[in-house]
């Protein structure tokens, strides 16, 4: 990686930032990403600040506001995509669609300090994105970095079907297939439906990411985090193909949610046992002994 990064003659070349587009490019390619919707952010290391700096613009933007506040994330800094940007043109034209914002001492406004070249801003979702990393850090001692939105179908499908809250939707993941406790033994948050884009969903979903890594938005998308990409793209994909077997298997009994086999909460504990799982005790039932 120290390598790498010596020989870098563009911030393009740097780890981070492959690593970066190379999650926009798997997610394009899952189909979570129609038109221009889902965005991304990484909150870099010191390390990686240092082997960007020289790559920075010489004169910063203007500091913009933030529309909310975390004072945590003063003084950091975030890779994003920009706003309107489609996942499938992140790799072809990086310096345009994606650039690198500080957070001021206030964690309250933003400046571009690398691309977004051609005018382009942040994604409309910043103060979600801020606001989730600041809880993301706290509840796990620093080590989230990763934030990332996706539309995958079978999520939205299935919170138009099912009860809305975190303890009934996280039950069905779990119950549809194995991996699903081991990916997010924590459960996944509920949003219901709301306006995007703005104050009010991000601080309902920052709320929600203080005990869960991963929150649903109803009639929208999926929210992922994690220490690394792999984490957070990992958990995307675990959480859609879960609840993507839910669908199709809800569509082969006829619509019914009546199943003639799932894992049972007896099976979830003995896996949650095996694999010495930090598991949501309260989205189990309880046992009678
Ligand atoms: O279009 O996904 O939530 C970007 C979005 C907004
Ligand atoms: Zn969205």
């Amino acid at each position: 990686m120290q390598k790498d990064a010596n020989e870098a003659r563009c911030m393009e070349e740097l780890a981070f930032m492959k690593d970066f587009v190379r999650l926009c490019d798997d997610g394009y390619r899952q189909g979570w990403h129609e038109r221009n919707g889902g965005n991304l952010t990484y909150r870099m290391t010191t390390e990686d600040v240092a082997q960007a700096q020289l790559f920075f613009n010489g004169t910063p933007y203007e500091w913009t506001p933030l529309d909310v506040l975390a004072p945590s994330m003063a003084g950091e800094f975030f890779v994003s995509t920009s706003a309107g940007s489609y996942m499938r043109n992140i790799s072809s034209d990086t310096s345009h669609y994606v650039g690198i914002v500080e957070i001021n001492g206030k964690g309250d406004a933003y400046r571009v300090v690398w691309g977004f070249e051609q005018g382009a801003r942040p994604t409309s979702e910043l103060p979600s994105h801020v606001l989730n990393h600041a809880v993301r850090a706290a509840a796990t001692d620093g080590a989230c970095r990763v934030m990332y939105h996706a539309h995958p179908s079978s999520v939205i499908a299935m919170t138009m079907v099912v009860e809305l809250n975190a303890r009934t939707i996280t039950r069905l993941l779990w119950q549809a297939m194995t991996e699903s406790i081991l990916a997010f033994p924590m459960g996944v948050g509920v949003v219901p439906w709301m306006v995007p884009g703005g104050a009010d969903i991000a601080k309902a979903t920052s709320k929600l990411m203080k005990t869960y890594d991963a929150v649903i938005w109803a009639s929208h998308g999926l929210f992922a985090t994690g220490p690394d990409f792999d984490a957070a793209f990992g958990l995307m994909h675990a959480i859609e193909k879960a609840a993507g077997v839910y669908v199709r298997a809800r569509c082969m009994n006829g619509g019914s949610d009546n199943f003639r086999n799932t894992i049972t909460d007896e099976g979830l504990r003995a896996i949650a046992d095996e694999f010495n799982l930090p598991i949501n005790e309260a989205f189990l039932e309880e046992t009678l002994i």
